[in-house]
């Protein structure tokens, strides 16, 4: 094939994926509907960040810049458009920020033209990813993520050892972003680090994610909350975990917020992920709680386990048995878009509503953290479902 032959090949094969519908699959759990297709894949990314479109300089129409995966995804309703916020990645295990909008949240995304051209400090990042978009009533919208950069205590020999922290950006239209000083702490290094969109006692609060190393939380205790005076130097002095690491749990290893919590008349809904260890590596998870209006500190309501966990296809990947999310959309209508990636490779949909979520988190048991507690919590229902009488013989 020629360069003519090839470009239009290309092309066609990307107008049909980024325009493919996406349909919902019916979910025996009811709490939540998946979708059909990843919403984004690296073949998305748009072909102009990819290819060289000279036909001098590409005569064989080559790739020239690859891309690996697009995955965990910050996410909000702007202008009128659902929008996320991706971690692209590179070939060259780079990732970036890129915005993809798409007119109803379930399909044809597409990216704006150009990533994100994210400012650096005085330190550059090696690395950024995992945005937390969130619209604060001080009237910015602030993105939180991981920077990541080489520990600067490593020998020469370990070219691994890194060092986490929480960049800090702020825009008014997504295009143009101020960047600020990364976020002070007191308690190791950081990552998953959230933005609650109110102020509380008149100060900024942010979810953390204290951690001893890059990978291993170690000491660092679960999903913590602090407040800071401002964010154009923010610091927080003092940490409270708010949702420790637990025992046989699905967080038994590490957890970390995922996007900023959506505000109901019950309390604020919370969605998670949780990591365990298994013979064949790290299993993430995502979970969801609620917390109390007033101090969102406080849990009020945790549904035991897992609420979205990596099936079929979702279960590999780069990193496999991966599901993570930065990223909901609660729309107008009380839907709400859950972006979630799976395995670190692609990002999909599950759409439920507020109501739902509610009715979920006030509903369902919580972890009685033993086996027989377990079989106790399945008793007390069966002994209540015997009253339906003939539904509960129907189904025998
Ligand atoms: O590889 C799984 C995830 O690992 C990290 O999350 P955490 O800090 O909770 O371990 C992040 O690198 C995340 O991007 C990644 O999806």
């Amino acid at each position: 094939m020629n360069f003519h032959q090839r470009l239009e090949v290309v092309k066609k094969q990307h107008k049909q994926l980024i325009e493919k519908a996406n349909r919902p699959v019916f979910s025996s759990n009811g709490i939540y509907e998946r979708y059909e297709n990843p919403v984004l894949t690296a073949e998305h990314a748009p072909l102009h960040w990819r290819y060289d479109l000279n036909q001098e300089t590409n005569p064989f129409f080559m790739e020239r810049i690859g891309i690996n995966a697009a995955f965990n995804a910050g996410a909000i309703k702007f202008n009128n458009k659902y929008v996320v916020i991706v971690r692209v990645e590179g070939n060259d295990r780079k990732s970036f920020f890129a915005v993809a909008e798409s007119p109803n949240g379930i399909d044809n995304f597409k990216f704006w033209e150009y990533p994100i051209t994210l400012p650096e400090t005085e330190n550059p990042d090696t690395n950024v990813y995992d945005m937390r978009i969130v619209a604060h009533e001080d009237g910015w919208m602030y993105g939180l993520f991981c920077t990541e950069r080489r520990d600067p205590n490593a020998p020469a020999g370990n070219q691994s050892a890194a060092v986490a922290a929480c960049g800090i950006a702020r825009t008014k239209d997504l295009v143009v972003w101020e960047r600020l000083p990364d976020l002070i702490s007191y308690s190791g290094q950081q990552r998953n680090v959230v933005l609650h969109p109110e102020f509380i006692k008149g100060k900024y609060a942010l979810y953390t994610r204290p951690q001893d190393g890059f990978i291993d939380t170690g000491s660092g205790g679960g999903i913590g909350f602090g407040l800071t005076d401002s964010m154009d130097r923010a610091e927080v002095k003092e940490e409270i975990i708010l949702d420790p690491k637990a025992y046989h749990t699905i967080n038994e290893v590490k957890n970390g917020l995922g996007p900023a919590p959506i505000k109901t008349p019950k309390g604020w809904l919370q969605l998670a992920h949780g990591v365990r260890n298994t013979a064949a590596g790290l299993r993430y998870v995502l979970y969801v709680f609620m917390s109390d209006l007033n101090d969102p500190s406080i849990i009020i309501h945790k549904p035991a386990g897992y609420f979205i966990a990596p099936v079929g296809e979702e279960r590999v990947g780069d990193v496999s048995n991966v599901a993570f999310s930065n990223g909901w959309i609660e729309d107008s209508d009380g839907s709400v878009f859950i972006y979630y990636a799976s395995s670190d490779t692609r990002l999909h949909v599950a759409k439920t509503s507020i109501e739902k979520l509610i009715d979920y988190c006030v509903n369902t048991p919580e972890d009685g953290l033993r086996s027989a507690a377990s079989v106790e919590t399945i008793n007390t229902l069966i002994t209540r479902n015997k009253n339906t009488g003939d539904i509960y013989k129907s189904i025998l």
